[in-house]
């Protein structure tokens, strides 16, 4: 098996942490690899519970100037019992996630013998799962994947020996959400049902049985074949978010599926899931050696505190290939749980949690040359924009539009729970918008931007009512919180609820930068872009507290939780890059400190966290510390099928981790290209291919210990910026031309499509 592209095991999983993801972007299956019972667990993207609705906190807009002057006057309980009535949702909770159902095969052997050689595998570079055994002399094997290209999940169940394939088929699993479960016809069973409300999602999923010798028939709820030399089996699956015809799309999708192979289906999805795994890729030094599973593989890292660099390849390899499964055209972007969730009540309600989560499960999307994979997240972004508009208005008398801190599939805006520390936080949109400042300054996609700059633009205007003046003439948020902490005022009052918190302002400078910026590159906008300039030179920059930390909040408060798992204040080192060690030495330090304060209290403890942790390791170009929190991340946060834990399982910090394993070995913030800025010892060699830089440059390089030898291409023709020491060795093909070297690095004139190798 190859130990950076298969997860593997020697047994069937036990439990939903041992089962392996399958997906299509919209369709989602975990596998257990059942020898004599197979379960899919199957999701469909647009599976939520209730349908649309409007929950602004009416009560928000008359109480507002009352809740700003009770946090004023540090009356926080009072302030934060007003908050509690007036300024969450009505009702409470938006919609949640839920899965689609469980489908079983059983199957059956003549003789039923021991069980011999199984093995069940996930391929993340052709997307294929398998599962094989022997049992007698018959060896038994099943493979599936999930296409994109035909909307199907397909099955095909084989034998080494003709007419020995025996299955029965049915589908069930969601209580008594749906409402049948019946045979079609003697080769399909309809499976159909809603998820509740007035105007909730109904859902209907058509599977399809086709034998090749042997025979297929239904009984009672299942249908069975026989005797068959092999069976496929097709799964496809749409809703009424998507379709008001949703159950004749489903069948459309069977039947346009008639006359092709699984083999050809097989095909084409290798061909479409290859077209962006193969873009990027990461070698480095070793091997693991000895053939291991992945779960005694993943037992190995937590016994000896240090990992074979073959299981960060993979680690990374896992992460693309959630991306390219769980994100596509068209479908949801990935929620808490991708489209992997087995629970009708998920955790969270495996919704769009958008003050980190769904944030990091796009952190990679750039970077590993998946830009397409982004746009999922900027529909939703559009989908959230007009109810943004209303919940600025009805309650806080505000344009623009705003979102709190979680969404769902229709974009909900107004504040979800009833907890004090995360409920009344104003800065969703706003952060989310800058994933599509990032899209933009990757790709160069002036078009994209174009039709974008409405949408960051409408975010930024929420705060230009929003905000106000603090005593210092400052402008900041309030009612706000620093996600999801509370401090100790010098009283000794707890409050969570508070005037300007650090990341807000943070989260301001970049948007209100990325507008600016935006205009300019555009020639739009431009009384609005000074405006903002000049509000943007009101906001209250990073400071040093009395720990020598990043202050959290305004006042330097301490923590009620010392060893918090957000460290919102470090917004401004990653994802942001205000806090840089090349530009703020000083803030860098004090970032420093603020992680490891954090981590002396114990902080780290969830999987997104520590995935959070890894990445501000790397841009303060600490190796050692980047390669001792990805250990601990697949120490403690990672669960056998190497889904990332929470616990539970929560695919952020998939995708947290597979950014930072890049970000130690490629960064491009503040417009300046750093090759190994944070190498671990243990990576001493090695090869990356197909990276993704700001500025549209695409990076491939080869190194040895601290030497490299690269080759960059323009896509964009803008000017590259290459930290390098002066003595390295410069190619540049037609096009490109070394202007100067200043503050160590080389400033390097492009045009689009020319070649620089740079050697040192
Ligand atoms: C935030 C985090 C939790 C969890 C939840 C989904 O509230 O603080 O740890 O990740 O989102």
């Amino acid at each position: 098996m190859n130990d950076s592209t298969v997860l593997w095991y020697k047994q069937p999983a036990e439990n939903w942490d041992e089962a392996l993801p399958i997906g299509n972007g919209r369709l989602g299956a975990m596998v257990f690899g059942g020898v004599h019972k197979e379960r899919y667990q199957l999701n469909e993207d647009s599976v939520w519970s209730g349908g649309p609705r409007q929950r602004n906190n009416k009560s928000a807009i008359k109480n507002l100037d009352r809740v700003r002057t009770l946090i004023k006057e540090e009356k926080i309980p009072q302030a934060e019992k007003l908050i509690l009535k007036a300024f969450c949702g009505t009702p409470v909770n938006q919609r949640h996630y839920m899965p689609l159902g469980d489908l079983e095969i059983e199957q059956s052997f003549e003789p039923d013998e021991e069980v011999r050689d199984y093995v069940r595998a996930l391929d993340v570079e052709n997307a294929v799962l398998s599962v094989s055994f022997k049992i007698g002399d018959i060896e038994y094997k099943r493979e599936c994947i999930a296409s994109y290209p035909d909307e199907v999940m397909a099955v095909k169940y084989c034998a080494s020996k003709g007419e020995s394939v025996n299955l029965r088929i049915n589908i069930d699993g969601r209580d008594d959400y749906f409402d049948d479960n019946s045979p079609v016809s003697e080769d399909m069973i309809l499976y159909r049902g809603g998820s509740g409300g007035e105007d909730g999602i109904n859902f209907a999923s058509v599977i399809k049985v086709i034998p090749s010798g042997g025979s297929v028939h239904s009984i009672g709820s299942s249908l069975v074949a026989q005797g068959c030399d092999e069976v496929v089996v097709l799964i496809c699956a749409q809703t009424s978010y998507r379709y008001p015809d949703y159950r004749e799309k489903a069948f459309f999708d069977i039947e346009n599926l008639v006359g092709k192979s699984f083999e050809r289906i097989k095909k084409d999805h290798i061909a479409d899931y290859r077209r962006y795994y193969d873009r990027m890729s990461l070698t480095l030094n070793g091997n693991s050696s000895e053939s291991l599973p992945t779960d005694k593989r993943l037992e190995r890292v937590r016994q000896k505190g240090k990992a074979d660099n073959k299981l960060f390849e993979l680690y990374l390899n896992f992460g693309r290939y959630l991306m390219i499964s769980g994100s596509r055209k068209g479908s949801l972007p990935l929620n808490l749980q991708g489209i992997w969730n087995k629970d009708m009540w998920p955790a969270w309600g495996s919704r769009f949690t958008i003050n980190i989560n769904t944030q990091m499960n796009y952190w990679p999307a750039e970077v590993c040359n998946l830009s397409e994979l982004h746009t999922p997240l900027f529909d939703l972004i559009e989908k959230m924009r007009p109810n943004g508009r209303l919940t600025a208005r009805e309650m806080y008398n505000c344009g623009g539009f705003v979102a709190h801190h979680n969404t769902d599939l229709w974009g909900d805006t107004a504040p979800q729970d009833l907890w004090l520390p995360a409920t009344s936080w104003p800065m969703g949109a706003a952060w989310l918008c800058l994933h599509i400042w990032e899209h933009y300054k990757f790709t160069q996609d002036k078009e994209f931007l174009d039709k974008k700059y409405d949408t960051l633009k409408e975010a930024a205007e929420f705060f230009v009512d929003y905000l106000i003046e603090n005593d210092d003439g400052k402008l900041v948020t309030c009612p706000s919180t620093s996600p999801e902490n509370t401090y100790i005022t010098r009283s000794g009052t707890k409050g969570s609820v508070c005037i300007g918190p650090s990341m807000d302002s943070q989260i301001l400078y970049e948007l209100f930068t990325a507008v600016i910026e935006a205009g300019k590159i555009l020639g739009r906008g431009e009384v609005f872009g000074k405006k903002l300039c000049e509000m943007r030179s009101l906001l209250p920059a990073p400071e040093i507290g009395k720990y020598g930390q990043i202050k959290e909040w305004a006042e330097d408060y301490d923590e009620e939780e010392p060893g918090h798992r957000h460290i919102s204040q470090l917004f401004a080192l990653y994802p942001a890059d205000m806090i840089s060690v090349r530009k703020t030495p000083e803030l860098a330090k004090a970032a420093r400190a603020t992680i490891l304060r954090r981590l002396s209290h114990g902080g780290g403890h969830t999987g997104w966290s520590r995935a959070w942790i890894t990445n501000m390791w790397a841009r303060l170009f600490d190796g050692e510390k980047v390669y001792e929190n990805l250990v601990a991340l697949l120490s403690y946060s990672t669960n056998p099928n190497m889904f990332d834990s929470h616990p539970p399982f929560q695919i952020d910090g998939n995708f947290g981790g597979a950014a930072a394993i890049v970000e130690a070995l490629v960064q491009s913030e503040n417009d300046e290209l750093i090759l190994l800025p944070a190498r671990p010892e243990e990576w001493h060699e090695g090869e990356v291919k197909g990276v993704l830089a700001r500025g549209g440059f695409e990076v491939s390089f080869k190194f040895c210990g601290d030497s490299v030898s690269a080759e960059i291409i323009s896509k964009a023709g803008n000017v590259l910026k290459i930290a390098a020491p002066e003595s390295a060795r410069i190619e540049t093909s037609l096009g490109a031309e070394v202007k100067e070297y200043t503050d160590k690095a080389f400033v390097i004139m492009t045009e689009k499509g020319a070649r620089v190798k740079i050697k040192y």
